[in-house]
């Protein structure tokens, strides 16, 4: 059984395991899907607590906006958001998982308690896996062409799945290299990240072949994003349907751990997709059994 070593919690990554929701808590006053709606603590908490009503099993709270376009956050600015909901957050009974690509943020929420990093840089800024490697968290270790000021120019390839595939490979080595062990790491070819819609489409369809190279659970983060607004022509806040048509696809590809904004939605598109996908895999095993 396959489990990924998050923090105070080890979470079951298997392929016949029930796919995980990572539920998005942005805490940012300008992140591009629900802006501004969860900057007070008060406003986040509560946001927490109904994505834990809804079924989330991972919570994953982003403090500095990774929207195209925008500026960084200064370390101080990013502490400040992201420090007390963690305490606040601390006890709730999910694993905590905080989005940052800052080695000191990692540190600071560690020593905090958070389970788990999720770092869009693949944990590439200097010292980040340093940081993190005598802890016991989970990583998600996500690709990102150029950054999130101007990654969505003019991204370029010659092969995505080729060039990400490489990039996660090396970030997975390097961890290990730190001593980091393999079952805290996922991976995630970051969708939009620096990414073309037709990029994004032949990550989806190749996500099985990324994560089953490495061996990794995979993550995938498509939630409201723009590839969906290309696909459907729809503004962010009418990408439900699209969101969990690509989220279930990147599921039957062999995602294991899903990062979304409608958790209630997508664990109950979820709970039927399993119990059928269950269902099918019995009756296949029975029909080949009786040959
Ligand atoms: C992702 C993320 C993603 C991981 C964001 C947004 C932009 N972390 N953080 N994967 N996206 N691991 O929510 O649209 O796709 S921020």
């Amino acid at each position: 059984m396959q489990q990924l070593q998050c923090g105070r919690f080890r979470l079951p990554v298997g392929a016949t395991d029930r796919p995980l929701v990572m539920g998005v808590l942005n805490i940012t006053p300008d992140s591009f899907s629900d802006g501004g709606h969860f900057f007070s603590l008060e406003a986040a908490l509560s946001r927490a607590e109904q994505m834990m009503v809804d079924g989330v099993d991972i919570i994953d709270i982003g403090a500095e906006s990774t929207r195209p376009g925008s500026p960084p956050v200064p370390l101080a600015e990013e502490l400040r958001r992201v420090m007390p909901v963690l305490y606040a957050l601390r006890d709730c009974g999910k694993p905590l998982s905080v989005d940052t690509c800052k080695p000191e943020v990692m540190r600071e929420v560690l020593h905090a308690g958070a389970d788990m990093i999720n770092d869009i840089r693949g944990f590439g800024l200097p010292s980040a896996l340093e940081a993190v490697k005598d802890s016991d968290c989970g990583l998600c270790i996500m690709h990102m062409q150029g950054d999130p000021q101007t990654m969505q120019s003019a991204p370029q390839y010659v092969d995505v799945v080729a060039e990400v595939g490489a990039f996660l490979r090396a970030r997975v080595m390097a961890a290990e290299q730190e001593g980091i062990a393999r079952a805290r790491l996922c991976v995630d070819p970051g969708f939009c990240f620096g990414k073309t819609l037709a990029h994004n489409l032949d990550l989806l369809a190749a996500i099985g072949d990324i994560g089953g190279e490495l061996g990794l659970p995979l993550l995938a983060g498509l939630s409201r994003k723009s590839m969906i607004g290309a696909i459907t022509g729809k503004p962010v806040e009418t990408r439900l349907a699209g969101s969990l048509a690509a989220t279930l696809f990147a599921i039957t590809q062999g995602a294991r751990i899903v990062r979304v904004h409608d958790v209630a939605e997508m664990v109950d598109a979820i709970a039927v997709w399993h119990a059928a996908e269950r269902r099918a895999a019995e009756q296949s095993s029975s029909t080949s059994s009786n040959k």
